[in-house]
C-alpha cells in the first residue's frame, strides 16, 4: 500500500487530521489499534475550546455539535465558604466554551471518515515504524499472520500516550517532563438530569470532585480517590453519598443520582515528550502530551497540533514550503506547555495532597481566596479556560 500520510490512532487527533487533509486532496491511510466499538465507548473529554469548534466545522463534521453542544458562558468553584462564578464570557471579552463530548465528535469523525471513503484500518496489531529519519519511511502492521507494509512520504504518530509511535524516537533523541498525582480521578456517567446547568467544580477538604455534564438528561461526575482505589472499591451508592459530602449543601439536596453506566478511574499525569518530529515522524496529541482533566485542556491541546500540521502538511504539498513542518515541533510546544502550566495550576489549587504541609494547605486557601476575589485573576482562569489563541 502507499499514501501520502500514515496516521497511527483513531483517537480525535488522528480522524481530524485525516479529514481535513482530504479535503484538500491530500491521501492519508489511518490505523487503528481497536475496533470503531471500542473507540466510542471510552468516556472522556466533555468540554471543547472554539479554535476546535472551528476546526470540527472545517473538516465538515461540526454540524451535529452545532446543533446538540451546549454553549457554556461560566464556571462554578465551590469550597468551604459556598459557591462562587467565574464569569468566562465577560472575563475573555466576549468568549465561552462548548460543552459536547468526546465520544461523539469522535463518531462525528468516523462517520465523515467512511461517507468519503477514508482508509481507515480498525483491529491493527503490531505496527512498527520504519526508517524514519530517511526520506521514505514505511510502517508495517499485522493482519492475522501476513504483515502489510504501507510506503509514505510521513508518519503521524496521533496513537496517544500508550501507542508505538513516541517509543519509536531513540531515547537519546526524546526528552521527557513527567509529574504523575497522587491521586486520580473515579468519574461516573449517569442517565440523570444534570446538577447544574454549568460546570461545578468543587474544592473540599475530604477530595475534588467536579459535576459535568453531556447533555440535559446525562450526567458526568468526578471525585478525586487514593490511586490505590480500584472501581470495583466504588459502589454507585458509595459514589452519591462520596460525591454529596464534597458539594455544597443545597446542590447535595437537588442532586440526582441514578445507575452508573460507566464508571473508571483515571490516573492524573502531567506529562511532556520534545521535541514532537523525528525525521519524518510527528507526534500529535496525547501521544506527545498529556495533562491532568482539571483545566479541560487535553483535547484542545491535541486541536492546536493538529491545527500546525493540518497546515504545515498543506503547505508542503500545495506550495513546496517545509517552513510549517520545520517549525511545527516549536511552535506547538510552545502552546502545550502554556496548558501544562494551566492544568498543574488548576489542580494544585483544587485537590487535597497527602503530602501537603500546613503552610501548603495555607497557601493554597489563600490562592483561592486571591482567585474569587481578584477580577484579573478571574481573567487569566477565564482566558486560559477558553483556549489562548492558536
Ligand atoms: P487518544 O484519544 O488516546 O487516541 C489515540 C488512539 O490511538 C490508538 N492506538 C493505536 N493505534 C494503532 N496502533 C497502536 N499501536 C496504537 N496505540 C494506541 C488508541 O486505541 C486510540 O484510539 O488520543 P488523541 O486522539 O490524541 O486524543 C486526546 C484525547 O483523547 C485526550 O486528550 C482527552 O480525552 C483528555 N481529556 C479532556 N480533554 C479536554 O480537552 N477536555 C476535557 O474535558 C477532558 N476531560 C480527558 C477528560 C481525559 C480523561 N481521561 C480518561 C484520560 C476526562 C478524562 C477522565
Ligand atoms: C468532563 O465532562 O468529562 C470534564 C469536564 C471538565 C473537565 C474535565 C472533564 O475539566
Amino acid at each position: 500500500m502507499k499514501t501520502q500520510v500514515c496516521i497511527i490512532g483513531g483517537g480525535p487527533s488522528g480522524l481530524l487530521l485525516s479529514q481535513l487533509l482530504h479535503l484538500k486532496g491530500i491521501d492519508t491511510v489511518l490505523l487503528e489499534k481497536y475496533s470503531r466499538e471500542y473507540v466510542l465507548g471510552r468516556i472522556r473529554a466533555g468540554v471543547l475550546e472554539h479554535g476546535f469548534a472551528k476546526l470540527m466545522r472545517e473538516a465538515q463534521c461540526g454540524e451535529r455539535m452545532d446543533r446538540e453542544g451546549e454553549i457554556h458562558e461560566g464556571i462554578y468553584i465551590a469550597h468551604d465558604k459556598g459557591m462562587d462564578r467565574i464569569d468566562l464570557h465577560k472575563h475573555s471579552g466576549g468568549s465561552s466554551v462548548i460543552v459536547y463530548g468526546q465520544t461523539e465528535l469522535t463518531r462525528d469523525l468516523y462517520e465523515a471518515r467512511a461517507r468519503m471513503n477514508g482508509k481507515v484500518i480498525h483491529n491493527v496489531e503490531d505496527v512498527t515504524l520504519h526508517d524514519l529519519t530517511s526520506a521514505a519511511p514505511y510502517v508495517t502492521y499485522r493482519e492475522g499472520d501476513q504483515i502489510i507494509r504501507i510506503d509514505c512520504d510521513y508518519v503521524v504518530g496521533a496513537d496517544g500516550f500508550h501507542g508505538v509511535s513516541r517509543k519509536s524516537i531513540p531515547k537519546d533523541v526524546l526528552r521527557e517532563y513527567e509529574r504523575v498525582y497522587p491521586f486520580g480521578w473515579l468519574g461516573v456517567l449517569s442517565r440523570t438530569k444534570p446538577v447544574s446547568p454549568e460546570l461545578i467544580y468543587a474544592r473540599h477538604e475530604r477530595g475534588f470532585a467536579l459535576c459535568s455534564l453531556r447533555s440535559q438528561v446525562l450526567s458526568r461526575y468526578y471525585i478525586q480517590v487514593p490511586l490505590e482505589d480500584s472501581v470495583e472499591d466504588w459502589s454507585d451508592e458509595a459514589f452519591w453519598e462520596e460525591l454529596k459530602r464534597r458539594l455544597p449543601d443545597d446542590v447535595a439536596a437537588r442532586l440526582i443520582t441514578g445507575p452508573s453506566i460507566e464508571k473508571s478511574i483515571a490516573p492524573l499525569r502531567s506529562f511532556v515528550a520534545e521535541p514532537m518530529r523525528y525525521g519524518r515522524l510527528f507526534l500529535a496529541g496525547d501521544a506527545a502530551h498529556i495533562v491532568p482533566p482539571t483545566g479541560a485542556r487535553g483535547l484542545n491541546s491535541a486541536a492546536s497540533d493538529i491545527y500546525y500540521l493540518y497546515h504545515a502538511v498543506v503547505d508542503h504539498y500545495h506550495k513546496k514550503d517545509d517552513s510549517g513542518l520545520d517549525g511545527y515541533s516549536e511552535k506547538a510546544l510552545a502552546r502545550v506547555w502554556k496548558a501544562q502550566r494551566f492544568s498543574w495550576w488548576m489542580t494544585m489549587l483544587l485537590h487535597r495532597f497527602p503530602a501537603h504541609i500546613p503552610y501548603d494547605q495555607k497557601l493554597q486557601d489563600t490562592e483561592l481566596a486571591y482567585l474569587l476575589s481578584s477580577e484579573r485573576a478571574q481573567q487569566s482562569l477565564a482566558e486560559n479556560y477558553i483556549g489562548l489563541p492558536f
